[in-house]
């Protein structure tokens, strides 16, 4: 990395207040994530066989730009000078995730020693380099072969998950003690079986709700059988997308869409996992519309198998409303409304407002529904449009207030009580962004995808500054 760049000082806090940053304790850990289709690229090399994001790259009209995965970063390439790039930016642990396709082609049968060959070598540069490794089982590349089979709607996905996660635990467990099992169920259940946003690009709420519960159940079988097999303690865990939901007026109707745009968003997966069953008001409103969860004897007991801590993603928060444009409380198959309803505030270049006091009520919240459940920030960060100057350094202040705005959120959430041990920042590079292709730009270190030059902007070097300056106590 270029040390010459400029130092950034962190911007005063406002009103001449202490900086909230200055609270979080010298022992907080700090990282950054990705996911492995997002930056790995080689999606044919050693032995890969295609996830479902290859095939839905291929779908005219899916992605943006017809954009896809096939080289990506070029990460698969390029990892040493990637992890020399964090060991640079002073950071404590790196989550990654693994491609199930890549280290169980087709996802059945035995581990496929080239495809796990490279996050044995990622482990042990990232542990030469005095990074702690943490490994993100599922981050959406289902193995194309298993939807072929019927994809998570079908319980035997869960099965197949468990085994791979097993082989893979066979082989990094020694080494690595950090494991989540899935990153963002609510993405794979409803981006990719209800709105066809992502793949497998399915639109059927019914299957959605199905793959909830398969998801979940794949966690638990997977927990399971990663303790069993542990002979170190691991931390063990999922990471859930999350926000705060209000209300866009205190109408019932809208305090009615927020109840379930929270128990869609939040509790259908909580619930399960922390007590043990899902919660009533949702089980009630899906029976309204004649689905039921395909839960069987025992399930439920394997889904809240204990972790030891929960990630949350938190990027958003939103105010709901319970009525359309026209007024009408149901849409044309009866079923009631639920729209997100701008506030009018600052948004990133996702169209996602800026509400970094929505992030300390969602931890708050958590804490207290969920006590007991050391959390981490496995994923916070935004996109927005980077200008390069003529030497290709990219002066992100939008980013580096909102990484600001929202680690302060993360110490004000701990002030109240919430038991947060750690944050990642997303993202390390700029990446394939899923159905928004390369445009959308998440990466603390630009990429340029011509030459594939890494170049840290100024949200890397706050950051690295930030981390320096709370280790130090001195934030
Ligand atoms: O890029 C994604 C990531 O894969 C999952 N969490 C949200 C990020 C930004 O959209």
């Amino acid at each position: 990395m270029d040390t010459t760049a400029p130092t950034i000082d962190p911007a005063p806090a406002a009103g001449g207040q202490p900086d909230p940053i200055a609270t979080l304790p010298p022992s907080f850990r700090w990282g950054v994530a990705t996911s492995s289709y997002q930056i790995e690229g080689a999606v044919a090399e050693d032995g890969r066989t295609p996830s479902i994001w290859d095939t839905f790259c291929r779908v005219p009209g899916a992605i943006d730009n017809g954009d896809n995965g096939d080289v990506a970063c070029d990460h698969y390439h390029r990892m040493p000078a990637d992890v020399a790039l964090m060991r640079d930016l002073g950071l404590d642990t790196y989550r990654f995730s693994v491609a199930w396709p890549r280290v169980q082609p087709g996802g059945r049968g035995p581990v496929n020693p080239a495809g796990i060959g490279f996050y044995d070598r990622l482990t042990d540069e990232l542990l030469a380099q005095g990074i702690d490794p943490w490994v993100t089982l599922y981050h959406w590349d289902l193995p194309q072969e298993l939807e072929d089979a019927g994809g998570w709607p079908e319980r035997d996905t869960a099965y197949r998950f468990a085994d791979y996660a097993s082989l893979v635990y066979d082989k990094l467990g020694d080494r690595i003690t950090a494991w989540t099992t899935l990153n963002e169920p609510w993405c794979s259940a409803m981006l990719g079986y209800a709105y066809g946003r992502h793949a497998p690009g399915r639109q059927n709420f019914a299957d959605a709700m199905r793959a909830v519960h398969h998801l979940l159940l794949g966690h638990g079988l997977a927990t399971q059988r990663l303790r069993a097999a542990a002979t170190n303690p691991i931390e063990l865990g999922i990471t859930l997308n999350m926000s705060s939901h209000s209300p866009a007026t205190d109408s019932p109707a809208d305090l009615d869409a927020t109840r379930r745009a929270d128990g869609l968003g939040t509790r259908i997966y909580l619930d399960p996992l922390v007590h043990g069953r899902y919660p009533t008001d949702v089980v009630a409103d899906l029976a309204a519309r004649g689905i039921e969860l395909p839960v069987q004897d025992g399930d439920l007991e394997i889904i809240s198998t204990p972790i030891d801590v929960l990630g949350v993603n938190y990027y958003f928060s939103t105010a709901h409303s319970g009525v359309d444009e026209q007024g009408r409380d149901r849409d044309e198959d009866g079923n009631p409304i639920e729209r997100v309803v701008p506030t009018g505030r600052p948004q990133t270049a996702m169209e996602w407002e800026i509400v970094p006091e929505g992030f300390t009520k969602l931890l708050v919240r958590l804490s207290r529904d969920y006590p007991g459940l050391p959390m981490w920030i496995t994923e916070n960060g935004s996109a927005f449009v980077d200008h390069p100057d003529e030497n290709g350094f990219v002066r992100d202040d939008d980013r580096v207030a909102y990484f600001q705005s929202h680690i302060a959120a993360v110490a004000e959430a701990r002030q109240q009580g919430a038991d947060i041990r750690g944050y990642f920042a997303w993202s390390l590079l700029d990446n394939f962004e899923w159905a928004y292709g390369y445009d959308k730009r998440f990466g603390i270190v630009r990429v340029d995808y011509d030459t594939q030059a890494r170049t840290p902007k100024q949200s890397a070097l706050w950051y690295r500054d930030t981390i320096r300056r709370v280790r130090g106590g001195q934030a």
